[in-house]
């Protein structure tokens, strides 16, 4: 595949490749946060992966199985006949090809100039849109040019609900009917979950058509024939709406009201025809995005302001903006990929674009955790703990814990390899705490704190409370844990849990302090029984163990990091793939190594910059850095920020470059295949926003230490702070930060000194 960066708005596809079917599915799929539809081509191959997910819509195929967000009908599909032969590109031969996918207005438009077996030459264009505006809709447009002659040409298309998620069939098929010889509508039922799937859709051609209508087992379609003149254009527009019974709007409706109600609207939209629905919705994304927050730099390399494109619009369709009990998965909404659930990857990786950016977004993921509250008490008392102990993967908010018990098969035992971070990687309970104090510190919402951000902190302070251990030493561990890097299991002390609990409690305890005499909090504190819980929160706090720096300022990452084997990592660290280490040692091995999948100490010291000192930033920056392989996406981001704050500039760039090429790359063809990077993408965000332009929030204040690469001129990008809308423009010597909303004053600390942003402010840096 060759990606195209002539046009920084547009992601091209310049040559039909079958082996990238899966990764422009993925990387070029559509959505609006309601859904996501992976680009799957009309016309079916062998290779491809189609889905269409809803957020929220989570179901369970059986016992055996966790919950995942079942892959819906598909919409797209057209079998399309050219004077009796089927079109598809692996016959034929293709004379011009392109495959666009526009982030300014959301459209994917595939153009093919193509001669078919039968030597007739054709003009095919498919153009396609997810709305933005109305998040039911999905509208396609398809012109097909006769060159060679005159031609009978054939549409076979409709809803195809055969569609499984590898392999599991999460939908009981439900009614299917045609309205006014017209409309063809499908409904389908999750199996455990009980949610109604309405497909809609409207079929219209250009030129008079003879239409039969069919249907088949979970499957409604019409056939469309028809004779096109030579040079002619037949434009065929298929409209197409999805609404489920999980829609706020639809919860308390039946079946035919909600039937009834799809089908209206359907109506409405097909009126507006697939040109206006594109109209509005790229007018939404202007509004949303590009005009009020875009990212751009002016860069010696093209890909750069591409790249930042491309993850603005991916963290766009990736949010369920739209409803506050749904979250982001690791992969959106772009693929199968860990079953739609949702990590911690949201709070360290998504949330701070969303915080700056739409802080409303943030607030609603945030209160997301807020409504798990009960599966996180749940899991925490089903442990023998107290309090809230977050999910390490979370789905629907009543779902507690998902993760999956198996993964991939152990190159020695020949067995599946267990999964143990649902069980043990409980660093996710202080990431969720940590992603609503950043919140707070950026907005200063104190709306969102009284209703659910303080709940939150205080009851994942009495889990840590309750989940720590006496050691002999007379201090209190946290023992047997997964901390970030997955390729440490079963360990003790590990730095980065420790340090979080301790910080938690620290920030209960004050918080606590902090609340008294409130009448919210007099509640709360009822509620949770804070007061009997205070003195031992202090004492604990006070005896929490945590890795302290050797002389030379090595943190251990955990209790027995440092005395592992030492191994040359060469070959790995030069890799193209992630996981080659896999292919010469088995977990168990790597377990006795000192070898870090993705940044661990060094995520610990960026995210809590102010507890560290420049000698141990310096010293595990220096050590951990060789020994980490970036094995996940969620790495090169930390290390990137990191390399840019140790001055190793070029590393820092280097990085950046790797962290887009994770998706929009071509050195592996199928790393996308079962959904994008959400973490990474995020991550995109915050190398250059956090990272290059240097914003950041340290401890409860803000800061801005820009320094661009080499090979950038200059950024811009706007962040909201504390309910005002700033406008940043770094060059290499000079910051000019302007207060768009201006009804406040933000203080900003720029080279060690205070500013006071009113309106407009111009530092050199
Ligand atoms: O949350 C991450 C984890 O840190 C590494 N493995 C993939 C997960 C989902 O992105």
């Amino acid at each position: 595949m060759g990606i195209d960066a002539s046009n920084d708005w547009i992601l091209k596809e310049t040559k039909f490749d079958p082996t990238a079917l899966g990764k422009c599915e993925a990387i070029m799929c559509l959505g609006n946060g309601y859904m996501g539809l992976r680009s799957s081509t009309e016309e079916r191959y062998v290779g491809e992966k189609r889905g269409l997910f809803i957020a929220g819509t989570y179901n369970r195929f059986d016992e055996n199985e966790v919950c995942e967000l079942p892959n819906a009908a598909d919409v797209l599909e057209m079998d399309i006949k050219l004077n009796g032969q089927h079109f598809s590109l692996m016959q034929g031969t293709i004379e011009e090809y392109s495959r666009e996918l526009n982030f300014c207005t959301g459209e994917l438009h595939r153009y093919i100039l193509w001669t078919a077996p039968d030597s007739n030459k054709y003009k095919l264009e498919f153009y396609r849109v997810v709305s933005l505006k109305n998040l039911h809709t999905i509208a396609q447009k398809i012109n097909i040019t006769p060159i060679s002659a005159d031609m009978e040409i054939t549409v076979s298309t409709g809803i195809n609900a055969q569609i499984t998620n590898t392999g599991s069939q999460h939908f009981s098929e439900g009614p299917k009917r045609f309205y006014d010889r017209k409309y063809m509508q499908l409904v389908q039922t999750t199996t455990q979950s009980n949610i109604h799937f309405v497909f809609t859709t409207d079929v219209t051609f250009s030129e008079n058509a003879d239409t039969h209508i069919a249907m088949d087992r979970r499957k409604i379609f019409s056939v469309y024939k028809t004779k096109v003149a030579k040079n002619k254009c037949l434009t065929i527009q298929k409209i197409t709406t999805i609404h489920t019974s999980r829609d706020r709007a639809n919860e308390n409706k039946t079946l035919d009201e909600l039937q009834a109600s799809a089908l209206n609207e359907l109506k409405a939209e097909s009126t507006l025809g697939y040109d206006e629905i594109l109209k509005i919705s790229a007018a939404k994304w202007q509004e949303l995005v590009w005009q009020s927050i875009p990212v751009t730099v002016q860069s010696s390399n093209p890909t750069d302001q591409l790249a930042l494109r491309f993850a603005q619009y991916h963290l766009q369709i990736m949010a369920p903006a739209h409803d506050n009990r749904m979250n982001i998965g690791a992969k959106g909404f772009s693929g199968e990929g860990y079953k739609g659930h949702v990590f911690w990857d949201t709070e360290i990786f998504m949330l701070p674009y969303f915080i700056y950016s739409q802080p409303s977004v943030a607030r609603n993921l945030e209160e997301y955790r807020y409504l798990s509250l009960p599966g996180a008490r749940e899991k925490a008392k089903g442990n023998g703990y107290k309090g809230a102990q977050f999910p390490w993967e979370s789905a629907w908010l009543t779902d507690g814990e998902v993760t999956p018990l198996y993964g991939a098969a152990d190159i020695v035992t020949g067995l599946p390899i267990p999964i143990l971070t649902g069980l043990i990687e409980i660093h996710i309970s202080c990431d969720v705490c940590y992603g609503v104090w950043q919140y707070y510190m950026a907005t200063g919402d104190e709306d969102f704190m009284e209703r659910y951000g303080y709940e939150i902190i205080f009851d994942t302070a009495i889990f840590w409370a309750s989940r720590l251990e006496e050691g002999n030493d007379g201090l209190l561990h946290i023992n047997n844990v997964i901390g970030p890097d997955e390729y440490k299991d079963g360990i003790d002390d590990d730095a980065f849990t420790n340090y979080f609990a301790r910080w938690n409690l620290h920030l209960a305890i004050s918080y606590y302090d902090k609340l008294q005499g409130n009448l919210f909090f007099e509640k709360l504190d009822n509620k949770l029984k804070l007061s009997a819980q205070y003195d031992a929160w202090k004492e604990k706090a006070e005896k929490i163990y945590v890795p302290v720096s050797r002389e030379d300022g090595v943190i251990p990452q955990n209790k027995t990091f440092l005395n592992l084997k030492e191994m040359d990592l060469t070959k790995y660290k030069n890799q193209t793939r992630v996981g080659t280490i896999y292919n010469d040692f088995n977990h168990d091995q790597i377990n006795e190594i000192q070898v870090c999948k993705q940044a661990d100490v060094l995520l610990l010291i960026l995210l809590m910059e102010d507890a560290f000192t420049s000698q141990e930033k310096r010293a595990n920056w220096d050590y951990y850095e060789p020994r980490t392989l970036h094995d996940s996406s969620l790495s090169l981001s930390t290390h990137s920020v990191l390399a840019n704050d140790m001055g190793d500039y070029s590393l820092a760039y280097d990085l950046f470059v790797r962290a887009c090429n994770i998706d929009m790359g071509s050195a592996n063809m199928h790393s996308s295949d079962d959904g994008i990077h959400a973490a990474s993408i995020g991550g995109i965000w915050q190398i250059a926003v956090l990272g290059f332009g240097g914003l950041r929030l340290v401890g409860d204040k803000l800061r801005l230490a820009p320094h661009l690469p080499d090979a950038w001129e200059s950024l811009t990008f706007y962040a909201w702070l504390r309910g005002q809308k700033l406008k940043f423009d770094v060059t290499k010597t000079s910051a000019n930060i302007e207060n768009l909303t201006k009804t406040e004053a933000v203080t900003l600390e720029i080279n060690g000194i205070e500013y006071i942003v009113e309106d407009m402010l111009e530092t050199p840096i």
